[in-house]
């Protein structure tokens, strides 16, 4: 059965831009409650181990380098099969590709500074949600 949680963080660009907060907004207009949340700078060493899996492509460094441009929002998410709709209401990777009203159509300026992350599988959002948060920072069930 699809979760109930997954991880989401709100990139550099979108949070320098000031658009956290209706980001956010867009986010609990889809039926998400935040259970968890903090405000980070990453630094390059978590933001390479955040993205390990993508180390051999060709974009890792300046995803890492944009990742660790300035403050970020991760952030975990409660609704019933969280993952798949979440990736839904952020859009494609690619701006351009987006569908209208999704996260990155409104707000991503470009396939690399694309305003949000989305954990892909339920595995994926568990590691994901404890590489930024202890358990006793995510609100109980
Ligand atoms: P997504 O799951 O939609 O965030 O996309 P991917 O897991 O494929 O990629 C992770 C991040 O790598 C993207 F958010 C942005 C970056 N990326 C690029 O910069 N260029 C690419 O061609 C693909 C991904």
């Amino acid at each position: 059965m699809a979760g109930r949680r997954t991880l989401t963080i709100v990139k550099p660009d979108a949070f320098a831009n000031g658009k956290a907060g209706l980001i956010l907004a867009l986010l609990e207009q889809s039926g998400f409650t935040v259970q968890a949340a903090r405000v980070m700078h990453l630094t390059t060493s978590q933001a390479a181990d955040f993205y390990a899996v993508h180390r051999e492509r060709g974009f890792f460094g300046e995803l890492v380098e944009f990742m660790s441009s300035g403050p970020c929002m991760p952030l975990v998410l409660e609704r019933d099969d969280a993952v798949a709709t979440l990736r839904t209401v952020i859009g494609a990777t690619d701006p351009a590709e987006a569908a209208e009203g999704t996260v990155r159509k409104l707000y991503a300026e470009s396939k690399g500074r694309n305003a949000i992350h989305a954990s892909d599988s339920d595995e994926n959002a568990a590691v994901e949600a404890a590489f930024f948060f202890a358990g006793a920072d995510v609100l109980a069930r």
